[in-house]
């Protein structure tokens, strides 16, 4: 009898357990998030899987609002914006960051990262979380790194086959001083200019080149107003998927736990959309007309050689220790 009321005691409890009802510990919210990149971009697809992901989760309660082609400005702005609190996400390149985290300077060394699944490991990795951290210390919750991808030249004026030339050519580089060194010891006339200038300035000849990887060179159009691609993979500049830490801290637990895996989520099918995309996007710039080249072994060498002494500059201003602990990263990464 003893047993019997027991389970039913208990059986009570589990019913009344499961009558709380579910997503209690989440808000209705309305979560802005903002990108430089137009919807078609890879990016598209991994706000819409990070926004099925959160709807799942919290039972429509976590809403995301998407905004696209730096309609709440750019990207350095919207970061601002989440550091005061007025804006709660943004998906952004590190490199305009770099005055707010000098670290984030490490991911714009040339030539760092081999190939794709280089970049994962470390971002993924130990590595990835001692920049969150750093992050954290400047208002900046970050919940992935989503891929922006390996970045390559265009121009309206001649196919880069070698380093040498670059010179006086024009070329855009985002606000960072690793890229403006970077594409001077090259030989180019490197100017800084934020993202959403640049398809006028390429329209209106005021610069000759950017660089950016082929998925923004298609889904932002440059090609329209570029004759030549050259492949030169230069840098992979990962995107970071940023939460206002002021706003953050106002989260339940099971929120801040839902953002962070749903931002996962969404980083794989991102990726996986950014990888698919690319080889149709450089089909297709080829198919408008531009001309593409590859460089050979022996040039993409000597632009690597060519572009070292950015490494040793740069150093200093980044962070020395965070420098060493990529290169140790690295080191035991190509060792596997
Ligand atoms: C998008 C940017 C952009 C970046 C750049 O906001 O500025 O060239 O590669 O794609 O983050």
């Amino acid at each position: 009898m003893k047993a019997f009321k027991f389970t039913l005691a208990a059986g009570v409890a589990a019913t009344l357990l499961a009558a709380v009802p579910a997503y209690a510990q989440f808000t209705e919210r309305n979560i802005r998030l903002s990108n430089g990149v137009n919807e078609d971009h890879p990016n598209g697809k991994g706000v819409e899987k990070f926004r099925a992901c959160l709807t799942d989760k919290s039972g429509g309660k976590l809403k995301v609002q998407g905004f696209w082609g730096n309609a709440l400005g750019g990207d350095l702005q919207a970061t601002q914006a989440l550091r005061s609190g007025t804006q709660e996400m943004v998906v952004t390149s590190s490199s305009p960051l770099i005055g707010i985290l000098p670290d984030l300077g490490v991911f714009d060394l040339p030539f760092l990262f081999a190939n794709e699944k280089e970049a994962d490991a470390v971002l993924d990795g130990s590595f990835g979380k001692h920049i969150d951290a750093k992050l954290e210390t400047v208002g900046l919750v970050n919940l992935a790194y989503w891929e922006n991808g390996f970045r390559n030249l265009t121009n309206s004026r001649r196919p880069v086959e070698k380093w040498e030339d670059f010179k006086g050519l024009k070329v855009r580089v985002m606000q960072n001083n690793v890229f403006l060194d970077t594409f001077k010891t090259l030989g180019a006339n490197a100017v800084p200019m934020a993202f959403g200038e640049v398809f006028t300035a390429l329209e209106t000849k005021a610069i000759d080149g950017q660089e950016n990887p082929f998925v923004t060179i298609d889904t932002s159009k440059f090609y329209e107003v570029q004759k030549y691609l050259s492949v030169t993979r230069h840098a992979y500049t990962p995107f970071l998927v940023l939460y206002s830490k002021k706003l953050w801290d106002g989260l339940s637990k099971d929120e801040q736990a839902a953002l962070r895996d749903c931002a996962v989520v969404a980083r794989d099918e991102q990726r996986k959309v950014s990888r698919e995309l690319s080889e149709a996007s450089l089909n297709k710039i080829k198919g408008e007309g531009t001309v593409v080249n590859e460089l050979n072994a022996q040039e993409a060498n000597r632009m690597r050689e060519q572009a070292k002494s950015v490494w040793e500059k740069h150093a200093a201003t980044i962070g020395p220790e965070t420098v060493k602990m990529m290169q140790d990263e690295l080191t035991k990464i190509r060792g596997k």
